[in-house]
């Protein structure tokens, strides 16, 4: 079933690799992110699959409100836009970078969700999905706010499902590990060492393999609602408890 999909940070990485997949399946898009060129770019070769591009930054409510909320016909939101900046420990972070982190990672998903769910209600049809991180179940040493910012988009939508209950619309967190991206030249600023240093010796997710995720979420029967999903490379998983060792 192809419908209309709406995508925030559609200029790179998973929201880029969605925005193909499903164009690819006969989906209409409509592209959100903050760099106009790339959505452009985009607009280019997707062709009649993109209806709109929207040069939007999430952290601007009044913006989101105003660009966002007469769309009246959105099948799916896919809060996609999102960052981490820096690994520093919590008393030597740039408070400015958690102040973005909050702003983009929380606030940019209140909104856009705000914004498109009185009509997917009105509708009785919808769904909407949220990409949390394994970072918001799992605390690893720098993960601080960036962590914090994804067990919040968990939680919400837990919480939305809670509301949402008697209607047909939806609601998915995924959560990926590590993949492949620009995530970590923006985390780390431009470093682009330290960034490939994250998926140096492994097989790291790849955006395309979240975006047939989404697309799979998104394509189960009406009556079936996949509430949250882990996902994983091969190449990652748990490790033992830190411990501090210091008596003789
Ligand atoms: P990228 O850096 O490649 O993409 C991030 C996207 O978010 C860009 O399109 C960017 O667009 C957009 N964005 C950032 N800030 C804003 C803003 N204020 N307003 C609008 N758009 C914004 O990283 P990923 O594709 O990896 O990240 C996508 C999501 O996946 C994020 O939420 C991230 O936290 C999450 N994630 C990533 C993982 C990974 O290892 N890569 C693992 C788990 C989760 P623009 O700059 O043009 O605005
Ligand atoms: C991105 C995955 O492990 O870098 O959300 O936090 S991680």
């Amino acid at each position: 079933m192809a419908g209309k999909i709406l995508i925030t940070g559609a200029t790179s990485g998973f929201g880029r690799a969605c925005a193909e997949y499903f164009a690819a399946q006969g989906w209409q898009l409509v592209l959100v992110g903050r760099r106009s060129d790339r959505l452009g770019q985009l607009m280019a070769q997707l062709g009649k699959s993109v209806e709109k591009i929207i040069p939007l930054d999430v952290r601007n409510r009044d913006e989101v409100f105003t660009q966002l909320s007469s769309l009246t016909d959105i099948d799916v939101l896919l809060n996609n836009a999102g960052l981490a900046l820096g690994l520093d420990p919590a008393w030597e972070v740039d408070i400015d970078d958690w102040d973005v982190m909050v702003d983009t990672n929380i606030k940019g998903v209140m909104y856009c969700t705000r914004a498109l769910l009185p009509n997917m209600v009105k509708r009785n049809v919808g769904h909407i999905i949220n990409i949390g991180s394994t970072a918001g179940d799992w605390p690893y040493p720098g993960g601080n706010v960036y962590g914090s910012t994804k067990a919040f988009v968990q939680q919400f939508s837990r919480n939305l499902r809670a509301d949402l209950i008697g209607s047909r619309v939806r609601v998915t967190v995924l959560a990926p590990g590590m993949a492949t991206s620009e995530f970590s030249d923006v985390r780390f600023k431009g470093d682009v060492e330290s960034a490939a240093k994250v998926y140096e010796g492994t097989d790291p997710l790849v955006s395309a393999d979240i975006a047939e995720t989404v697309y799979w979420v998104a394509n189960r029967p009406g009556h079936v609602n996949i509430n949250s999903m882990e996902i994983m490379s091969i190449d990652q998983a748990w490790g033992p408890w830190a411990v501090n060792r210091t008596k003789g």
